[in-house]
């Protein structure tokens, strides 16, 4: 049982800003919200690399192409120490993953979407990695320490995905033919509306927000960080000369912020329940990634236990 005295004492050592590390005394429902959190996000590193990973293979150039494998790459990264992060809490990597696999744990909703074209390459790093920067920038400060200190290291990942993502919607959009152009502001047309769903229901619909506001386990609410996103990327569509798909998109000179339409949050509610294009698809990938890998697994171990009993008999 927490004693109230133990509540209130914890609270203030959060308000004072200090961080929370593995060892310290932590109500049990911060724990639980943690790894709900870290796991989900772990998880989304994870499945995101299946949409970009889909263009490897059909990378416009050897330049293209090696910038794609890295990043990807990165995303694999990011999976780990955020795995690693959840796992100071005292729950396995298996447990983790065998949640993701049996539909039990969450993720992005932004990964259940197909990438249909090149031009996507660019929206994804652009805009969905520009998505994950505003909220990860934020979650820097989060009240974790292992969560923080993985944060700090995957935004400055982060920032070079994005710049990659839109140095392609220059060439395509800005500097590219009719077809290119045309490419482009198909791909935009489909990832804005997603992408701004990724920072998760309103305010008003967000059963979470609350308590790990209070906790400063998130730093930002929702809708904060969805309207920082907007304001940012406004700009930079214009710059590329693209068409914002919402008719209602304006300039408030009174907020000092641009006023955007309603999402359609039946679309939203569909893919986090599993019915979005490709959820399917991604966890039959994954899980199949993961039987596929486990003779790496048992060899691994297999390895580290020779090791063991050499360094034990000498
Ligand atoms: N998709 O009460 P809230 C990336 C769920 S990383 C699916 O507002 P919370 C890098 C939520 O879990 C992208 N589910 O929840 C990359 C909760 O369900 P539960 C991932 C969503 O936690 C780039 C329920 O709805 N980033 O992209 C979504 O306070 C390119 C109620 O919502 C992170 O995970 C959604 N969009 O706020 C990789 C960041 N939104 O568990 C590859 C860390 C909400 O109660 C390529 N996470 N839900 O049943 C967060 O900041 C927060 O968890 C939020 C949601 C803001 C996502």
């Amino acid at each position: 049982m927490e004693s109230q005295e133990a509540l209130d004492r914890f609270q203030q050592y959060v308000e004072a800003e200090n961080k929370v590390e593995a060892k310290d005394w932590m109500p049990a429902n911060y724990r639980k919200q943690l790894v709900r959190q870290i796991a989900q996000h772990a998880h989304s590193e994870i499945v995101g690399m299946l949409p970009e990973g889909n263009w490897i293979t059909r990378a416009p150039s050897l330049r293209r192409k090696t910038i794609l494998l890295s990043k990807v790459q990165d995303e694999a990264g990011h999976g780990l120490y955020l795995y690693s992060a959840c796992e100071t809490l005292g729950v396995d990597r298996d447990t983790l993953i065998n949640e993701l696999h049996i539909g039990k744990a969450k993720y992005s909703s932004i990964f259940n979407y197909p990438t249909t074209s090149w031009a996507d390459m660019g929206a994804i790093g652009w805009l969905v990695d520009g998505a994950a920067i505003v909220n990860q920038v934020s979650l820097q400060r989060t009240s974790y320490g292992p969560y923080s200190r993985a944060m700090v290291r995957i935004c400055k990942e982060e920032s070079f995905h994005q710049r990659q993502g839109y140095e392609i919607m220059i060439s395509l959009a800005k500097n590219g033919n009719e077809a290119q152009k045309k490419m482009a502001q198909d791909a935009f047309n489909r990832w804005w509306w997603p992408s701004l769903m990724m920072f998760g229901p309103s305010d008003a619909h967000s059963p979470n927000s609350a308590q790990n506001m209070a906790w400063k386990i998130k730093r930002h609410s929702n809708d904060e960080l969805r309207q920082k996103f907007v304001d940012m990327t406004v700009p930079q569509a214009e710059y590329l000369g693209l068409t914002i798909p919402d008719k209602d998109l304006k300039w408030n000179e009174a907020t000092g912020h641009y006023d955007f339409g309603e999402i359609d949050w039946t679309e939203f509610n569909e893919v986090v329940r599993g019915n979005g294009p490709c959820n399917k698809q991604r966890i039959a990938t994954r899980k199949k990634a993961y039987d596929d890998g486990a003779w790496v697994r048992e060899a691994a171990m297999a390895y580290a236990e020779k090791q063991k009993a050499k360094k034990d008999a000498a």
